[in-house]
């Protein structure tokens, strides 16, 4: 048995709603789930003592001034969710969080080891998982949140500033292999159909594609296609680093390229987030505030994936994201892609962009903090599209399919005109294999992608004449 401190660190007489009223507490919804011979309480008071202001035992050195900083349980459902565990809610003194020497701003890293840090290894549970949080008016406006978003982007696209609608875009596909020439070759061919290309989250600096000979070519392959079709195009390059320094000077080498046509503005910077932990997306959002920071988030499956009993709900990430000041972030495909998500995942996109919105267990006001931009990809490609884009109630999103657009038959420029048809057909109204029938490359992604029109449109071959 271990030392109850539910004494201490639980107040079951509080309320949610004076806590918020008050101003002065983070909260935090988990599930948790006590390991055998552990009390449901017993356990949460030692995560608030674990997350705040205590250990497994007292110790002498605590004083008054310090139980007045303490996390407190103040709500339990020991059953709520069967037998995966229960609801606990702490609230968080928000004396407890760490602003910046130099600025006074709060950094996400602190912040998270807190909530999220020592009690996922504790012994006397075997699940602890973050469902939703809330962040109080005086914290939020000291959070660095997003310089830039898809408003920047929409302006080097020429598009209106509100509502500038659906960005069509890849990753250059296959993820790696590709030497120089070649990608640069990919880049072209698809922004004959498309607006805007992401490298794959590991393309940066492989000995057969070097940084330096890549970049070059596809700053040069951007300005030809520019040129070609009239249109502005748009290349998120990644920059993840270990270290600091390189991924600035990653940064400043390819604005520089692109510089040389005229086109710094037409680049976003691509930041694996979860490998990078939020110091990496902080140094990209304050060492290049004017470019668009595209969050990738590799990895974050580990602790966000709904089968663990760990980590934290996507939703979660999703706010700690628009924190950190990512000016778009990967939000899954709501279970339209290959990812795993489901329908009610549209308030991943919603938290991210909207001033308030209601989450799973708070109602979360922004104070103005600019919106982060979803970003749609895994999976995706043009037939997926007007389902995806029903779902979520508009297409004001930036969208990513690798082999949506380098699987279409025809070409890669077909794939990306099968992108934005698939958006004109969803915003017309329209019955897409009527539409089809009117629109070649979207028809054509019927036979490129047959599984997923056998599934999403039965008797689409008699209907468009296709007998293959
Ligand atoms: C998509 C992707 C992205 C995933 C990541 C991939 O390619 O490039 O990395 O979308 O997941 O490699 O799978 P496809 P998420 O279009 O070819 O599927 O966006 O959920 O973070
Ligand atoms: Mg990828």
């Amino acid at each position: 048995m271990a030392l109850d401190q539910s004494n201490r660190y639980a107040n079951l007489d509080l309320k949610e709603e004076d806590l918020i009223k008050g101003g002065r507490h983070l909260l935090v919804a988990y599930r948790l789930k006590p390991a055998e011979g552990y009390g449901f309480l017993e356990v949460a008071a030692h995560v608030a003592a674990e997350s705040s202001t205590g250990t497994n035992v007292e110790v002498s050195t605590t004083d008054d001034f310090t139980k007045g900083v303490d996390a407190i349980v103040y709500e339990i459902d020991e059953t709520a969710f069967g037998d995966k565990g229960g609801l606990m809610k702490i609230a968080y003194p928000v004396e407890l969080f760490d602003p910046n020497l130099l600025d006074g701003h709060y950094n996400v890293s602190h912040m998270w080891s807190l909530i999220l840090g020592n009690n996922q290894g504790m012994g006397d549970h075997v699940g602890l998982r973050m469902l939703d949080f809330y962040v109080p008016e005086v914290m939020i406006k000291k959070f660095d949140g997003p310089s830039t978003n898809i408003v920047d982007l929409w302006k080097v696209l020429g598009r209106p500033e509100k509502d500038g609608g659906y960005i069509a875009g890849t990753i250059i596909k296959p993820k790696l292999g590709l030497r120089p020439e070649p990608f640069a070759e990919a880049c072209y061919q698809f922004w004959l159909g498309g607006d805007f290309i992401k490298n794959d989250e590991p393309q940066a600096n492989q000995p057969f594609c070097p940084m330096e000979e890549v970049i070059p070519k596809v700053a040069e392959a951007m300005d030809r296609a520019q040129q070609e079709t009239g249109e502005a195009k748009l290349f998120s390059a990644n920059i993840t680093s270990d270290w600091y320094k390189e991924m600035i000077h990653r940064g400043e080498y390819i604005l520089e390229q692109f510089a040389k046509y005229g086109n710094e503005k037409h680049v976003a910077f691509l930041v694996d987030g979860f490998v990078t932990g939020p110091h990496g997306v902080t140094t990209a959002r304050r060492e290049f505030p004017d470019v668009f920071l595209h969050f990738h988030r590799a990895g974050h499956g580990a602790i966000t994936s709904y089968k663990s009993p760990m980590g934290m709900d996507p939703i979660c990430y999703m706010k700690l994201a628009r924190l950190m000041g990512a000016s778009g972030i990967h939000t899954g495909t709501m279970g339209y892609g290959k990812m795993e998500g489901h329908k009610d995942e549209r308030v991943l996109a919603y938290m991210l962009e909207r001033d308030e919105c209601q989450g799973p267990y708070f109602y979360q006001k922004w104070y103005g903090m600019k919106a982060t931009t979803p970003i749609i990809s895994g999976g995706m490609n043009a037939l997926r599209l007007p389902g995806f884009f029903e779902n979520l109630g508009h297409a004001n999103v930036i969208n990513t399919c690798g082999g949506g657009s380098f699987g279409h038959i025809d070409s890669p420029a077909a794939g990306g005109i099968s992108l934005k048809q698939a958006y004109e057909c969803w915003k017309n109204g329209e019955d897409p294999i009527e539409f089809a029938k009117t629109h070649k490359e979207f028809a054509r992604a019927f036979e490129s992608f047959p599984w997923d029109a056998d599934r999403l449109y039965p008797g689409w071959r008699e209907k468009l004449g296709v007998h293959k």
